[in-house]
């Protein structure tokens, strides 16, 4: 099959610290990464969010370029203290009519809205509170989960709770590299993670509960992939076992998260190696956790992979010469063969691909254009591995290139431009990369010319 199946979702994704700007407009509360950007030296280049792609105001814009690309589903997210100022209580009504503008928007224009409730921007009057190491963390985002529900799901059929909590945990709460800039000691880490995972758990009970039609939802967690650079079934048996076994002691493993989420219970390897550091887990904490999803997400942009050494074991393959992106990370399509296919044969939901892109130094040529051929040649590289995945069975619905604008990425700043849009941090203005109208044939043929 060349084209991917009838139904498969074409999107593109953003977060809405990292484009939204209007920090302190319309109501909006302070989020840790406000409060993290304001602390000098912790943004490489010394920015923020705070205007951002100025997307409050530019969204018709944007979501006019995304209608022109043909795009058939939209991954945003709503940022909680746009709508809970304070965390909880008393509610922005100006935040509410924003996404509604949003999300009505993106459907008159034929558009799938699919909303993120959490990427990221915690807000900062909950962090004084505990943030995340507080139980009740758990309690106050389901009812922020609740209110989104309640408000949009008329509209709005695809949702996932929680993006990327390797990172958010990892980077944010151990090795203070994003907001809210902590250290904690490991044991600490993995609290404030089972405190996550109850707020994933209740948050789906809530959205259930207040549901106005049947909704589909997952989880957005990082994809980290180990993939065999050969066919040999040692190989791929040594892959498939370093992408879900923990052998380290930090938070970036696929299965200290999925498996509670979708298995019920924490890995064995991961219990044994963390023993020493195991959160406090009440009874009935995992029944909580362990909620029917209807979708196994993931964010993949790289892979590790394995080769086999004179001896036969497989070891790592340090893949010299091979293409980095300016994340200086591997280019390595095969992750998006190997994730999918893993991920799906362990966890048996249909797969979708909630990001994948590369940042890349994009600038305007003085024809006016944005020529970006590898970010083009990046995509279609891992597309036509994902199309293989599909063809070989594994249940995959949707690709999401991340992301539709650049934006603000995280530490590094306006310095990584992910965006199939080019924009100019000064002038705000929009220019559609070739990477974008390559997407959008791609789009029309079903992914028949990759
Ligand atoms: O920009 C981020 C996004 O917010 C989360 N996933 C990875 C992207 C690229 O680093």
């Amino acid at each position: 099959m060349q084209k991917f199946k009838d139904g498969f979702v074409w999107g593109t994704a953003a977060s809405s610290y990292q484009i939204e700007g209007g920090a302190k407009d319309q109501g909006r509360g302070d989020s840790v990464w406000d409060m993290f950007c304001r602390q000098p030296g912790l943004v490489s280049d010394g920015s923020d969010g705070m205007t951002a792609c100025d997307h409050l105001n530019r969204y018709q814009e944007d979501i006019d370029i995304m209608s022109d690309m043909g795009i058939h589903a939209y991954r945003l997210s709503v940022a909680w203290p746009r709508i809970f100022p304070a965390g909880t209580g008393k509610i922005n009504q100006q935040g509410l009519d924003y996404y509604d503008r949003i999300v009505d928007g993106l459907l008159a224009k034929g558009i799938d809205p699919w909303i993120t409730l959490f990427h990221w921007d915690f807000p900062t009057a909950l962090y004084d509170q505990g943030g995340w190491l507080n139980r009740d963390s758990a309690d106050w985002f389901a009812d922020y989960a609740e209110l989104i529900t309640d408000k949009f799901s008329d509209r709005v059929k695809n949702w996932f709770t929680l993006n990327e909590p390797q990172c958010f945990l990892g980077l944010g709460h151990h090795s203070a590299e994003h907001a809210p800039g902590l250290k904690m000691t490991f044991e600490k880490v993995l609290q404030a993670s089972h405190h996550a995972l109850l707020a994933h758990g209740k948050a789906v009970q809530a959205m259930r509960a207040n549901a106005k039609q049947t909704l589909n939802i997952g989880a957005a967690p990082v994809g980290l992939v180990s993939y065999p650079t050969s066919d040999d079934p040692r190989l791929i048996e040594a892959a498939r076992a370093a992408t879900f076994d923990i052998k380290r002691l930090d938070c970036f493993s696929n299965t200290w998260y999925a498996d509670p989420m979708i298995l019920g219970s924490y890995p064995e390897d991961g219990l044994a190696l963390f023993e020493q550091f195991l959160p406090e887990i009440r009874t009935g904490d995992m029944e909580i956790i362990n909620q029917p999803l209807d979708m196994y997400a993931a964010n993949i942009y790289s892979g590790g992979a394995l080769k086999l050494n004179d001896k036969g074991e497989a070891v790592a393959d340090d893949l010299i010469g091979v293409g980095r992106t300016t994340m200086d990370w591997n280019v390595t399509p095969e992750c998006l063969y190997w994730g999918p296919k893993f991920l799906y044969e362990r966890y048996g939901l249909p797969i979708v691909v909630t990001e994948n892109g590369m940042a890349n130094c994009d600038w305007v040529h003085t024809n006016g254009q944005v020529e970006d051929p590898g970010r083009i040649d990046y995509v279609r590289r891992h597309l036509l591995n994902l199309r293989q995945a599909a063809n070989d069975g594994v249940d995959v619905a949707g690709y999401f290139y991340w992301s539709i604008l650049d934006n603000f990425e995280w530490a590094f700043g306006y310095q990584q431009r992910f965006g199939l849009v080019h924009v100019d941090f000064e002038t705000q203005k929009r220019t559609p990369k070739s990477s974008a109208y390559w997407y959008r044939d791609v789009i029309n043929s079903g992914g028949d010319i990759l």
